[in-house]
């Protein structure tokens, strides 16, 4: 009897073995086939991205003007430079809300530039002059860190390009790191001649002069305030409005990914940010991925939203992964 229980699976095994041989190849085949087309699995790293949010908040807040402003371009260009196939930085000036004019830099990376389909990938690096948000009016006007509100959608697209350069997809990738998204009107400051077009100089001007004649995208993905912990990322108005398609496609994505419980099926207010820009110069539909959360106190930003808090202990390694798997995936699936 005891022989019989351990030779049964055995036989049964090798038989299986010999008989089921051929079609099992042609399944693995089949499904091979499948995974690269339809089911990639990302091995977008956490533990990298939160470096390079790290790297990024360790030469202090990244202010227009600034050495750390100066010194925070060079390592990004840097990084872009090795993982990408060209880099290039489009120099621009910019006036601010002041009258203050400033050296500004977009920090661009191109992937496989001869592909026609292209996809954008985005985020702002610049951090905000001062914590006008700050429940303590001592620091109202003292610059932030800007662990999350820059760094963190900075962070995983520098990990989707390390990613990209193992990877090596035909598609063509372009990043886009905006200069003076954060430079807007201090809150104390606004009047009846505030308009909101004092924020995402950078993008502006790049919607305006991309970087190559007739620049053309199928679409373009904006990353801002992506690290925080239990992040949520309701479906933004303006990307709802100009790019529902590739909303409906990333938000399917994370669902497929098991991270609906950051992706709801609901929609949120219309952010003015750098995609606005985007879609309303450079006509390539594009979305906002924005934590975004109608359920916290300050109504919808993440809580520490330009204050000193917004430094690198209130990022989370998790929601970079979460982030990073679900943009990678889509592009990777295109
Ligand atoms: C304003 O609320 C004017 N702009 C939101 C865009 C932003 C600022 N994202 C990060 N910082
Ligand atoms: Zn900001």
């Amino acid at each position: 009897m005891k022989i019989k229980k351990y030779i049964c699976p055995i036989i049964l095994v090798l038989v299986c073995f010999s008989s089921c041989k051929e079609g099992k190849q042609h399944q693995n085949i089949t499904q091979n086939q499948e995974t690269t087309k339809h089911h990639f699995v990302s091995n977008f790293n956490e533990d990298s991205a939160y470096l390079f949010v790290k790297q990024q908040v360790d030469f202090g807040p990244r202010v227009p003007g600034t050495k750390a402003h100066e010194e925070a371009a060079e390592y990004l260009l840097g990084k872009l430079l090795k993982y990408a196939d060209t880099a290039i930085i489009q120099s621009f000036k910019a006036r601010v809300y002041t009258g203050e004019i400033f050296d500004s830099k977009n920090i661009i990376g191109v992937f496989n530039p001869t592909n026609r389909k292209r996809i954008l990938l985005c985020a702002h690096w610049d951090s905000r002059p001062y914590a006008d948000h700050d429940p303590n009016p001592e620091n109202k006007f003292t610059p932030i860190d800007g662990a999350n509100d820059g760094a963190s959608g900075v962070g995983v697209i520098l990990e989707i390009a390390r990613q990209l350069s193992i990877l090596k997809p035909e598609i063509g990738v372009d990043i886009i790191f905006f200069d003076m998204e954060d430079y807007g009107t201090h809150k104390s400051k606004e009047d009846e001649t505030t308009t909101g077009e004092e924020w995402a100089l950078g993008s502006q001007y790049w919607a305006k002069n991309p970087h190559t004649y007739g620049y053309k995208a199928f679409y373009g993905i904006l990353l801002d305030m992506v690290g925080a912990e239990n992040p949520v990322f309701l479906k933004e108005e303006y990307s709802m409005h100009f790019a529902p398609h590739v909303i409906e496609n990333i938000w399917k994505t994370a669902s497929n990914l098991g991270y609906k419980k950051y992706f709801p099926e609901e929609v949120g207010v219309p952010i003015n940010d750098d995609h606005f820009y985007i879609n309303y110069y450079a006509k390539i539909p594009t979305v906002n991925i924005i934590h975004l959360d109608t359920s916290t106190l300050n109504g919808s930003f993440f809580e520490h939203w330009h204050t000193v808090e917004d430094n690198i202990s209130k990022i989370d390694p998790k929601s970079l992964k979460v982030v990073g798997d679900v943009v990678l995936t889509v592009v990777m699936n295109e």
